[in-house]
């Protein structure tokens, strides 16, 4: 989905023993569940057949992955709410004239294009449940960046080799982490998701607790087939209303779409050239810098202090050489005074990585940060890098039982955890990594298994 920023879209991707949600297809989006390590927008858990979406339970349950469901208690999602907001369509839909017109839909298109529109109220179902999956950060990874992703997205690249070129010399950003959100969105356009997405937009517009936000997604999927960017027949996608070959939510497409074709229109679902055009478009507005790589896989020295792995103590590659930290085979260092941050997805036990500001331009198409290390990875083995060096540890992802019960050991020993929800938030961290110096366990903040047997044999 190439969409949203940090506060539209809705992608999660976590860490270990954080929840994944899928806002989209692929990518997945970031909800009171994500956390962990990265903040993730208030989001709506998508489900739709998918890449990323292999994270969802409905997909594609994999090994060591755990799946529950908590419904939501929103008042809005109450039965009677929901009857009432169903009677009461035809006349919401019609009350968004003024804005859509606003927006600059015609107002025959408003008529054409909302006549007879009905809710598809088995979407609520999807807004309901809330899906929780966990899955470490490794698993992850491994998961979205399989031999078959790479094998298929060598051969979508040759196949559109002109298309990567152009692209990339246009915009500045690298032809393969294009390809790889292309790969790690919708399989490459093979999972792009069915729902019609102006059904699905003003359905959520009207319907249940997002209403709000939805509002400015139906009227901007309105726009879409107003302006003859997208036939309506093809403008179809996720539940939650992410469409097209890298999942664009309709206000995402408004911003950032671009005709790279030049056949007059803005056909990210169709043409390849428009939707890779479109994302490279994307990232650059969200900082990518030309010729620079999103981050780098380390080695930590034996004795280091874990509690520089934070993303807000960045530092030039030449003062965390200094620190010890060196690539691994003897690859050379990146340019000294490059700036990047650390992160240990899978904390102190797991492979690390020095994040460049680019690891953040990725970030702006989906707030999360396994999401981001995947599209990263694809993209340097679509480039013939090879896999990580170091090992993804064998760790548990914790259910939300377990995090909040994580929480609650924290809070009766003294740490201020916040709220004992079970999201994993930068307080929550702060406590864990208070409680690990303490305990004498390595302070990367994870909150793992190891943290919580810790707590329950403790006193
Ligand atoms: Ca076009």
């Amino acid at each position: 989905m190439v969409h949203r920023t940090a506060s539209d879209r809705g992608h999660a991707g976590l860490i270990a023993g954080v929840a994944i949600v899928c806002f989209g297809l692929a990518g997945c989006a970031g909800s009171d569940d994500i956390t962990g390590a990265f903040s993730a927008p208030p989001a709506v858990h998508a489900s739709a057949p998918g890449t990323a979406a292999q994270a969802r339970p409905q997909a594609r349950p994999a090994a060591r992955s755990v799946a529950t469901a908590t419904p939501s208690t929103h008042p809005d999602m109450a039965p009677a709410a929901l009857a009432r907001d169903e009677a009461n369509f035809s006349r919401c839909i019609a009350a968004l004239e003024p804005k859509a017109r606003a927006a600059g839909v015609s107002a025959a298109g408003f008529r054409r294009y909302t006549a007879g529109l009905k809710p598809d109220i088995g979407i609520m179902d999807k807004l309901q449940t809330q899906p929780e999956f966990t899955r470490t950060a490794g698993d992850y990874v491994e998961m979205l960046v399989s031999e078959t992703r790479i094998r298929k997205g060598r051969e979508a690249m040759a196949q559109n080799a002109v298309v990567f070129e152009q692209v990339e010399r246009t915009y500045g950003v690298d032809r393969y982490v294009v390809a790889a959100i292309w790969g790690i969105e919708t399989n490459y356009g093979s999972a792009r998701g069915s729902y019609p997405v102006i059904e699905a937009t003003g359905t959520l517009a009207c319907v249940g607790r997002r209403k709000p936000y939805f509002r400015d997604e139906f009227v901007a999927a309105l726009r879409i087939v107003d302006r003859g960017d997208i036939p309506e027949s093809h403008l179809r996608g996720s539940w939650a209303g992410a469409f097209g070959l890298t999942q664009f939510m309709p206000t995402a497409f408004q911003r950032d779409a671009v005709d790279f074709d030049g056949d007059g229109h803005r056909n990210v679902v169709d043409s390849v050239a428009d939707a890779m055009g479109s994302t490279a478009n994307k990232l650059k507005r969200g900082g990518w810098q030309q010729g620079r790589s999103w981050g780098y896989e380390v080695v930590l020295p034996r004795r280091f202090d874990y509690l520089l792995a934070d993303k807000n103590r960045r530092k030039t590659m030449r003062e965390w050489a200094a620190l010890g930290i060196h690539r691994p085979d003897g690859r050379p260092m990146p340019p000294a005074g490059e700036m990047a941050y650390l992160l240990l997805p899978a904390g102190a036990k797991g492979p690390a990585f020095l994040m460049t500001d680019n690891f953040k331009a990725i970030l702006s198409y989906n707030p999360a940060d396994a999401y981001a290390l995947a599209i990263g990875h694809l993209a340097d083995r679509l480039r013939g890098g090879g896999p990580f060096v170091q090992p993804w540890p064998d760790q548990r992802a914790l259910s939300r039982n377990e995090r909040s019960e994580l929480q609650k050991r924290l809070a009766s020993r003294g740490y201020d955890v916040g709220p004992h929800d079970g999201a994993l938030g930068a307080q929550t961290r702060a406590a864990v990594r208070d409680y690990q110096v303490a305990a004498g366990l390595a302070p990367d903040g994870l909150a793992s298994g190891e943290v919580l047997d810790s707590l329950r044999s403790g006193s």
